[in-house]
């Protein structure tokens, strides 16, 4: 009935007691959501601290780096692993493809864990209970916490970083006691390699290189595509690679070179130089390293032969 306009006040009608009532429902609940929000963020035990510093990529992996070296008290799988005092800064990075270092805490302490990112935008995503945060590269991401039971929980990335994503699994120890060391083969850990020297000037011994260099191999992270036992992962395995004849594409042309000293040296400093056959798809990305790191890794491939 358009052509005519409706009566006067049609619109107008007491609102009927049913309405009534479920429009108190509803604004009740609103008002306690509402509420719950605020004494929430006062009495909930483990609410993200939201709190960020800011940071630079280069500067938290130096940081994250540095730490890892003086706490680290030994290796799983590739990843170093630190045993971290209670209501001490904790670093964590995440990078294409891992987090590091693995973290070995006891049940009822509180920890304060940076973390950042070395690249790109990662997900930590804690599990199986679900804690999920954004990592950024630039951004120092406080979280304070407590764990409450212990057990092994899994760093999974949650946020699709590139070709290795899948591999992104970290991991999170929480013991009771230290028997609970041994369920996961950790019971020996102690000194980090890091303690072998370095405050004297003596020359290292070969030894000493090849354990040095195995230790800039875990911290810089080369494990997440390089393997040393013969399996290719993302890059050429490490295993008798020192002194193999190497297909290489240089400039597009395949030519074959001795891998030594000088070439292992140019892969690290110059990786887009001589690609590796069969793995020109992913680019070995640059990652800064002192001559001193070099030659220790040179020492370490040397010492995977076949
Ligand atoms: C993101 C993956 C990735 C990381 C991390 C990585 N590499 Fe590589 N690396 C590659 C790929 C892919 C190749 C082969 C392509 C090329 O030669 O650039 C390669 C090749 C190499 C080679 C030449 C091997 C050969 O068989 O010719 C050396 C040496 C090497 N990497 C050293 C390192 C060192 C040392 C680190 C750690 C500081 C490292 N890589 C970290 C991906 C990676
Ligand atoms: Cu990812």
């Amino acid at each position: 009935m358009s052509l005519l306009s409706p009566a006067e006040g049609w619109y107008y009608k007491k609102v009927s007691k049913d309405e009534k009532m479920w429009m108190l429902i509803a604004l009740t609940l609103c008002i306690m959501l509402f509420v719950w929000m605020v004494l929430w963020h006062v009495y909930g035990k483990q609410n993200p601290s939201s709190i960020t510093y800011k940071t630079s990529t280069v500067e938290f992996a130096q940081l994250a780096e540095a730490y890892t070296k003086q706490n680290m008290i030994g290796v799983d799988n590739g990843i170093p692993v630190v045993r971290p005092q209670p209501n001490t800064d904790v670093f964590v990075m995440a990078e294409m493809w891992r987090w590091s270092p693995i973290l070995v805490l006891q049940i009822n302490q509180s920890y304060k864990m940076h973390i950042s990112s070395k690249d790109v935008v990662h997900g930590l995503s804690i599990q199986p209970v679900n804690m999920n945060f954004q990592v950024y590269p630039t951004y120092d991401y406080l979280l304070e916490f407590k764990p409450t039971e212990a057990g092994e929980y899994r760093i999974i990335c949650n946020e699709f970083c590139g070709i290795g994503h899948h591999t992104m699994i970290g991991k999170i120890v929480v013991i009771e006691k230290e028997e609970d060391l041994k369920k996961y083969g950790y019971e020996n850990f102690k000194k980090a390699p890091a303690a072998i020297k370095t405050t004297t000037n003596q020359p290292v011994s070969e030894a000493d290189k090849i354990l040095l260099g195995e230790q800039v191999f875990t911290l810089k992270g080369c494990g997440a595509c390089h393997k040393t036992d013969g399996t290719v992962l993302i890059g050429p395995s490490w295993k008798g690679l020192y002194g193999k004849q190497e297909k290489v594409k240089e400039n597009g042309e395949t030519i074959t070179v001795k891998v030594d000293d000088d070439y292992i040296k140019e892969s690290i400093q110059n990786p887009s130089k001589k690609i590796t056959a069969g793995f020109e798809k992913t680019p070995m990305p640059v990652i800064p390293m002192t001559d001193e790191d070099i030659d220790n890794l040179i020492a370490y491939i040397k010492s995977l032969k076949n």
